[in-house]
Order: structure tokens, then sequence, then C-alpha cells
């Protein structure tokens, strides 16, 4: 399979735990390469644009609130199978049913607050990637 992209988020939780490096050495070890990463503190209508797939959700508001309360880190992840290997790294969305080893397994707080977001399909991927980055800023 040739060389896939997929969009990541270190969520607020984990950048005020100081756990950005141990988050991306997750990553690294699973063979995903760091082709842009930036820090960026969004307000809540950009958390509210970035996840209004999940608009008539009840907990909207409060995801909206959270991911608008302190900086996350940007990151596009490039290697083979990239998707599902991050979906892979990161565990399940409820760190309660997350495999041991996993992002959310080791570091998330709750089901809310847990610690990272990934793209689910090519189509996300590629969309979330052209809102946060130019293509100037994926560096290969
Ligand atoms: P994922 O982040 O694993 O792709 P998702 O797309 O279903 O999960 O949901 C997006 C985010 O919304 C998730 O990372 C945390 C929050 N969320 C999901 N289900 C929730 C729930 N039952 N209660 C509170 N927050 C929830
Ligand atoms: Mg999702």
């Amino acid at each position: 399979m040739a060389l896939e992209r997929t969009f990541s988020i270190i969520k607020p939780d984990a950048t005020k735990r100081n756990l950005t490096g141990a988050i991306a050495k997750k990553f690294e070890d699973a063979g995903l390469r760091i082709v842009a990463s930036k820090r960026i503190h969004l307000s809540k209508a950009q958390a509210g644009e970035f996840y209004k797939v999940h608009a008539e959700r009840p907990f909207y508001d409060e995801l909206c609130e959270f991911m608008a309360s302190a900086p996350i880190v940007c990151q596009v992840l490039e290697g083979e199978n990239a998707i599902a290997k991050n979906r892979e790294v990161m565990g399940a969305t409820n760190p309660a049913d997350a495999e041991a080893g996993t992002i959310r397994a080791e570091f998330a707080e709750s089901v809310g607050e847990n610690s990272v977001h990934g793209s689910d399909a090519p189509e996300t991927a590629a969309e979330e990637i052209a809102y946060f980055f130019s293509g100037l800023e994926l560096v290969g």
C-alpha cells in the first residue's frame, strides 16, 4: 500500500499535563512520521466548526468548550495505512475500553477528555489536513 496521511490532535487535557512528547513518541514508535506539527489555541467557534459532525450530540457543547480550554497540537502523520494505524495507537474513544499500551489507555482522563483525535477515513483525513495546514507546511 502507498503512503497515507492522517490528521491528529493532541488535545487540551494532554498538552496541559505536558504529554506532547510522550504521545508523539507513541506515533513514531508505531512507524508514523510526523510530517507537520503546530501548537494552536482554538476558539470555541473554531472547535465547533471542526466537530460540526457531532453538532446534534448531547456532549457537543462540552466538547467544544474542552477543545478551546487550552492549546492543542495539530499534526499530520504519514505512513503505510496511517489512518488505521493511528486509530490503533490511539485506542478506543472511551479509555475504559482502550487496549493496554494505547495512548488513551495510558493517558486519557475520561471519554470526553481523551487526549487525542485521529481522522476516521481518507475523506475526513484530507478535509481535516486542509483545514489546519497549507501544502507548504507538509514536509514528508
Ligand atoms: P473518536 O475521537 O474516537 O473518533 P468520536 O468521533 O465518536 O470519537 O467522538 C469525538 C469526540 O467526542 C471524542 O473523542 C470525545 C467526545 N465524545 C464522544 N462520545 C462522548 C460521550 N459519550 N461523552 C462525552 N464526550 C464524548
Ligand atoms: Mg471521530
